[in-house]
C-alpha cells in the first residue's frame, strides 16, 4: 500500500506543475522522443529500441471494444440530493437520508449507431447513473422512453441484428430506416407501443438536459419491516421534454455531428447545470393484479393519471469528465448493481440483463476486475475473498481467502441484514418450469392507441410522417404492407395516410404474424390479437406540448450582425436574453472582430461557414 502510494505521488507530481518531464510506462526519463534509434542517421532502426516499441504497442491497443449496443454516448458528473424520506417504501439509506448528497455518474447514449455515428439519430437515447452511495453502488440503468421492443431477452440479440447496419454491406449507419428492422418490426406485434413512442419527434431530442428517464421495468422497494412495493422510476427534467424535427436532425446530422455531446459539455462548462428530478410510481402488493396489463410487461407503461408520479429528490449534473475513456468508455453499468431497498421484478426482459451486463464487460473492459477501474469503483471498502485476474490492482495483504477461516479469525464475514447485508426478496413462487409468455402479456395494441391518441395534431403529423420516411426507404413492400396492417390496428387513418404515401393500400385483410408468446406446437401460426382494454381515452403526460415551455433558460440565440451594427441595440438586447438565462452568441460574415456604428469593436463568436442556424433555437 505504501509503494501504490509513493507511485501515486509520484504520478501526481510528474503530471502536474512545471516540472513535467516525458518518460517511458517503466519511470524511465526520456531524452529523445522525436527520433527512433538508427544506425547512422539513414540507417535502419534497431530492434533494441524499447522506448519506440513500448509507444507503439500502447498505441497499437489503444481501443477496446465499443459497446454493442449504446456505443455512442456523452458522460458526466452530478450529485443526487433527496427531497423527503422513502423509509416507509425502501429501506435505501440514500433514500432515507435528505441530508446526504450522494455523489452520481451519469451516461447518455444512443443506441443503434457506432461509437463515431451522429447524435441526432432518430433512436431511443440510454439514461444510466451510477449512484455512489455509502451501501455501494446502485446503477439505474433506463432509457428515455417507458417502454421496449420487446417482452423477453431472448428476443433481444434478434431486436439489435434487425436494426444494426445490415450484414452484406454495412448500411445504413445509426438509422432504423431499412427492411431488416422493418421485416423484424411487422413481425412483431409487441413492438408496436414502443414503434409508436420511436416514431415520435421522442426519439429527436433538443438535447440530453431536456429529455426524460425511465427505468422501463417495474421494480421493487423494500422497507425495513420487509414490506415491499412495485415501483417505476422516472426522470423529469426541470429544462421540460423538447425535441428538434426530424428536417432539422437530417441538417444537424450534417453541421454538427456531436451536436448532444457539444450541448452537455458547454451547459456544463458555463454553469448551466441540467436538473432532473427522481420521480417513482409506487403500487402496493395487494394491487398488483388490478391493473389492464402486466406489471411485469415491459411493452406497457402505468398512466400517470392512474398511479401518478411522487417526486423524491433531484439531480444536478455539474462537472464534465477529465478524460473521456477513463470515464465515459469505461464506465460499466449494470441492472443487477442493487443497494438494499430495492430489488427486482419478474419482468423477463429484465431478468435476462441480469446476466447480460457483467457478461458485456468481460469482453470490453477484459477482466472481472472492472470494479477496479476508477470510475467503476464504490466509495466504500470492497472486502471479500475474490483474487488474481488480469490488470488486478487491489495488492491483497490477508493471508486467508477463504471462507469459512480461523486463520483470519473468520474475517471477513456476512453481514447481517441489520448490518446493512444485501437479503433479496422472499416472494413465493409456485409453478412449472416452462418456456412460454404469459396471456397476460398479449394485448398488443392498446397502450399504442393511448399513445397515439394522446398526441398534438402536430405530433400525430410528425408521427405519420415519419412512418412514411421509416418504411419510404424499405425496399420490399410486402413488409411495408405488413406494417401498414399493423398501423391499422393502432389507428385506421394513421394507416391510411402512411399507405398512400407509399403508394400502397391498407391490406383489407391483415395477417397478423405469429404471436411469439404461443407455444410452437399450436396450431395456429396467425393469430388476431387478444381483445384491447383501454378504459382511458388519453394521457396527458404522453404528449410532449403538455410539458414545461415557458422559460428560454440555456437557450442559444443567434445574432448576425455585420460591419456598422448598432452596438447599443446589440449589447441592450445580448443583456436583457443573458438575465432571462439564454446564451448570444454573434455570428458576422467574417471571423474575428466587426466595426459597431460607433467605432467600438465586436469580437465575432462564428462566421456564417462555420456555423448554421439549424445549430440555434433562435436566430
Ligand atoms: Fe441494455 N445493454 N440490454 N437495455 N442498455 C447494454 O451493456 C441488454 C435494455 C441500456 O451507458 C450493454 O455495458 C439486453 C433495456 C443502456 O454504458 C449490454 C437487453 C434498457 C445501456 C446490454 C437490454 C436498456 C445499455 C451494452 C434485453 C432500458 C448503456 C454495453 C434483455 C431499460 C449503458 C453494456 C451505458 C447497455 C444488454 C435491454 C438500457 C450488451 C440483453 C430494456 C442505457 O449488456
Amino acid at each position: 500500500m505504501e509503494l501504490n502510494k509513493k507511485s501515486d505521488d509520484l504520478q501526481k507530481n510528474r503530471q502536474s506543475g512545471d516540472n513535467q518531464m516525458l518518460s517511458t510506462n517503466q519511470g524511465l526519463l526520456i531524452n529523445d522522443d522525436q527520433n527512433s534509434l538508427k544506425v547512422g542517421d539513414r540507417g535502419p532502426t534497431l530492434l533494441e529500441d524499447f522506448i519506440l516499441r513500448e509507444k507503439i504497442t500502447h498505441f497499437d491497443h489503444e481501443r477496446i471494444p465499443e459497446r454493442v449496443v449504446h456505443a455512442r454516448g456523452s458522460g458526466v458528473h452530478g450529485v443526487f440530493e433527496l427531497y423527503e424520506s422513502m423509509g416507509e417504501y425502501t429501506k435505501a439509506k440514500f433514500l432515507n437520508d435528505t441530508e446526504k448528497t450522494t455523489p452520481v455518474f451519469v451516461r447518455f447514449s444512443t443506441v443503434g449507431g457506432s461509437r463515431g455515428s451522429t447524435d441526432l439519430a432518430r433512436d431511443v437515447r440510454g439514461f444510466s447513473v451510477k449512484f455512489y452511495t455509502d451501501e455501494g453502488i446502485y446503477d439505474f440503468v433506463g432509457n428515455n422512453m417507458p417502454v421496449f421492443f420487446i417482452q423477453d431477452a431472448i428476443k433481444f440479440p434478434d431486436l439489435i441484428h434487425a436494426v444494426k447496419p445490415e450484414p452484406h454491406n454495412e448500411i445504413p449507419q445509426a438509422a432504423s430506416a431499412h427492411d431488416t428492422f422493418w421485416d423484424f418490426i411487422s413481425l412483431m406485434p409487441e413492438s408496436t407501443h414502443m414503434i409508436m413512442w420511436l416514431m415520435s419527434d421522442r426519439s429527436l431530442p433538443r438535447s440530453y438536459r431536456m429529455m426524460e428517464g425511465f427505468g422501463v421495468h417495474t421494480f421493487r422497494f423494500i422497507n425495513e419491516q420487509g414490506v415491499s412495493h412495485f415501483v417505476k422510476f422516472h426522470w423529469k427534467p426541470l429544462l421540460g421534454v423538447h425535441s428538434v424535427a426530424w428536417d432539422e436532425a437530417q441538417i444537424i446530422s450534417g453541421k454538427d455531428p456531436d451536436f448532444h455531446r457539444r450541448d452537455l459539455w458547454e451547459a456544463i462548462e458555463n454553469g448551466n447545470f441540467p436538473e432532473w428530478e427522481l420521480g417513482v410510481q409506487l403500487i402496493s402488493e395487494e394491487d398488483e393484479h388490478t391493473f389492464e396489463f402486466d406489471l411485469l410487461d415491459p411493452t406497457k407503461l402505468i398512466p400517470e393519471e392512474i398511479v401518478p408520479v411522487k417526486r423524491i429528490g433531484k439531480m444536478t449534473l455539474n462537472r464534465n469528465p477529465d478524460n473521456f475513456f477513463s470515464e465515459t468508455e469505461q464506465v460499466a453499468f449494470h441492472p443487477g448493481h442493487l443497494v438494499p431497498g430495492i430489488d427486482f421484478s419478474n419482468d423477463p426482459l429484465l431478468q435476462g440483463r441480469l446476466f447480460s451486463y457483467t457478461d458485456t464487460q468481460l469482453s470490453r473492459l477484459g477482466s472481472p476486475n472492472f470494479h477496479e477501474i476508477p470510475i467503476n469503483r464504490p466509495v466504500v471498502p470492497v472486502v471479500n475473498n475474490q483474487r488474481d485476474g488480469h490488470m488486478r490492482q487491489t495488492i491483497s495483504t490477508d493471508k486467508v481467502s477463504y471462507h469459512p477461516n480461523s486463520i483470519g479469525n473468520g474475517c471477513p464475514f456476512q453481514a447481517k441484514a441489520t448490518q446493512g447485508g444485501f437479503t433479496s426478496y422472499q416472494e413465493r413462487i409456485d409453478g412449472n418450469k416452462i418456456r412460454e409468455r404469459s396471456k397476460s402479456f398479449f394485448d398488443h395494441f392498446s397502450q399504442a392507441v393511448l399513445f397515439y391518441n394522446s398526441q398534438s395534431e402536430h405530433e400525430k403529423n410528425h408521427i405519420i410522417d415519419a412512418f412514411t420516411f421509416e418504411l419510404g426507404k424499405v425496399e420490399r413492400v410486402y413488409i411495408q404492407e405488413r406494417m401498414v396492417g399493423i398501423l391499422a390496428k393502432v389507428n385506421k387513418q394513421l394507416a391510411k395516410r402512411v399507405a398512400n404515401c407509399l403508394g400502397i393500400s391498407v391490406p383489407k385483410n391483415p395477417i397478423y404474424p405469429i404471436n411469439h408468446g404461443v407455444p410452437a406446437d399450436a396450431s395456429k401460426d396467425t393469430y388476431e390479437p387478444v381483445e384491447m382494454k383501454q378504459s382511458l381515452e388519453q394521457s396527458v403526460a404522453l404528449s410532449m406540448a403538455n410539458t414545461e415551455k415557458v422559460s428560454i433558460t440555456t437557450r442559444n440565440i443567434a445574432f448576425l450582425v455585420a460591419d456598422g451594427v448598432d452596438e447599443n441595440s446589440l449589447t441592450t438586447m445580448k443583456i436583457a436574453l443573458e438575465i432571462e438565462g439564454a446564451t448570444v452568441k454573434i455570428i458576422a460574415p467574417k471571423l474575428s472582430r466587426i466595426q459597431g456604428l460607433n467605432g467600438r469593436e465586436i469580437k465575432v463568436d462564428k462566421s456564417f461557414l462555420t456555423t448554421a442556424s439549424v445549430l440555434f433555437d433562435a436566430v
